[in-house]
């Protein structure tokens, strides 16, 4: 297949890319790249040292002898150049990752919300307008989030994207209906996700798009069988306080002796997977399209689910990390649990990778490798949530949120 990969330089889209293109797909990244610029905005770098995307491809054609072919376009907002892409290249497939993705980046000030809300919706929105224009009948796939559900705690399992519902007619009957589950995000970022799920469950009505909304829990690791390959095949690792998420975090700060910056009680619980399984999710996924007509197709993205003091205790005991529980920054509830539904991908074939799988030290060891490269001074997560908490912050300079613990 001819496969455009929206965000295939980002830190899921370039293991996508390589895993795609390893099996003979033609693949085509479109990225403007802005990842890196926001890692000079946040005078951040990924733990790994990345090479440029040209470089990048440089390497894999060396090694594999496939081209990958890139293409600088901002497709929130150049609309008639990534337009007049789609019109000449005709993909057969399009997997979107080119978003905006972390939380507390997108709660950082007024403009980040606003530059999330832009780039995330005009992204998804351009594309699916483009597409229904170009009547390019190309299977999108989208990774969205298991955000979008809220990390319920009513004690049902979260359903894959829809919910059966009974209402009572006006003749006072019952009527059963599936409605998409309700949307209840708890970021900015995590909004512009239920937003898109609104654009595609239109588009899959009124155009007959066909179209996978893959509902993702937070990705760990950081290699993959391809990205192994080369040294400057690596991917990207991300540790600071905005674009780092917990468990790499929590396994960076081990490797440096940082310890481990829980939020409140750590009684959160959220969806995990690992890196290798989200590209196998996405081959999966492409492999089983929707039929034309067909509602969007939800995959909840994800193997395990884990308390976030849990996971600390589990790396605390692996590494002998102290752990430290700060006040949390962010507006969440203290505790949840979490049951989701994942029948599909196992059924397709997935083989899921566990923490109890020796991965664990794996990326301690990674982390060990390039320590050098931390900035210990980015590792607090400061973003907060809402003016209140940011108030308090600003009223005590020594608030524990602000000062690195070490
Ligand atoms: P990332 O930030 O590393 O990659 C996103 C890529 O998209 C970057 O290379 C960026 O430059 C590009 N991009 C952003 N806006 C763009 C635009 N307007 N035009 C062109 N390119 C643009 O993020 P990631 O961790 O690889 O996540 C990829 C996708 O998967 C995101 O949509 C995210 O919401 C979703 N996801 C990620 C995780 C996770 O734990 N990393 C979990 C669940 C879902
Ligand atoms: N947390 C800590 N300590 C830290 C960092 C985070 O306790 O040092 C807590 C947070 O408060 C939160 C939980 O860990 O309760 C998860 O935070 P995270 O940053 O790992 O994940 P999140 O903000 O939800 O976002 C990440 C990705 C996002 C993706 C989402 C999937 O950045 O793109 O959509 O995971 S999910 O969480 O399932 O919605």
């Amino acid at each position: 297949m001819k496969i455009a990969i929206l965000g295939g330089d980002g830190f899921v889209g370039w293991p996508t890319s390589l895993h795609l293109s390893d099996q003979g797909h033609e693949i085509h990244v479109i990225d403007n790249l802005s990842r890196r610029w926001i890692d000079a905005e946040l005078g951040v770098q990924s733990l790994t040292p990345m090479d440029s995307i040209q470089e990048r491809v440089r390497i894999w054609k060396q090694e594999t002898g496939n081209t990958i072919h890139f293409h600088l376009i901002d497709i929130a907002k150049d609309y008639e150049v990534f337009k007049a892409w789609l019109a000449d290249n005709r993909p057969d497939a399009i997997v979107h990752f080119a978003e905006q993705r972390a939380a507390p980046y997108s709660m950082k000030s007024d403009q980040h919300k606003n530059y999330t809300v832009n780039n995330n919706v005009n992204a998804s929105h351009n594309l699916l307008n483009a597409m229904v224009e170009l009547d390019l009948d190309a299977h999108l796939v989208h990774l969205g989030t298991m955000g979008v559900y809220g990390y319920s705690n009513v004690g049902a399992a979260i359903p894959e994207g829809y919910l059966s519902v009974d209402v009572e007619t006006l003749s006072g009957e019952k009527a059963s209906q599936e409605i998409l589950y309700p949307a209840n995000p708890g970021s900015i970022y995590h909004m512009t996700k239920c937003l898109d799920q609104l654009l595609f469950q239109f588009y899959a009505k009124n155009d007959g798009l066909r179209i996978t909304d893959l509902h993702q829990g937070i990705v760990w690791g950081t290699h993959t069988e391809q990205t192994l390959r080369h040294k400057q095949l690596i991917n990207r690792f991300d540790y600071d306080g905005d674009y780092g998420t917990v468990l790499n975090r929590f396994l960076i700060q081990a490797a440096i002796g940082y310890p481990l910056t829980v939020h409140g009680t750590g009684g959160q619980t959220r969806a995990f997977i690992h890196i290798q399984d989200s590209v196998r999710c996405v081959e999966l996924a492409l492999q089983n399209p929707p039929a034309k007509g067909d509602r969007v197709k939800v995959f909840n993205q994800m193997t395990e689910t884990h308390r976030v003091r849990d996971l600390a205790e589990l790396i605390s005991k692996l590494t002998g990390a102290k752990v430290a529980y700060l006040p949390n920054p962010r507006k969440e509830a203290p505790e949840n649990d979490l049951v989701v539904e994942n029948k599909q991908f196992l059924e397709l074939g997935l083989n899921p990778i566990t923490l109890e799988d020796g991965l664990l030290s794996e990326v301690v060891d990674v982390a060990k490798n390039f320590a050098y490269r931390v900035d210990r001074s980015r590792v607090p997560a400061v973003s907060a949530w809402t003016k209140e908490i940011a108030e308090e912050i600003e009223r005590d300079p020594e608030h524990p949120r602000l000062k690195s613990v070490s």
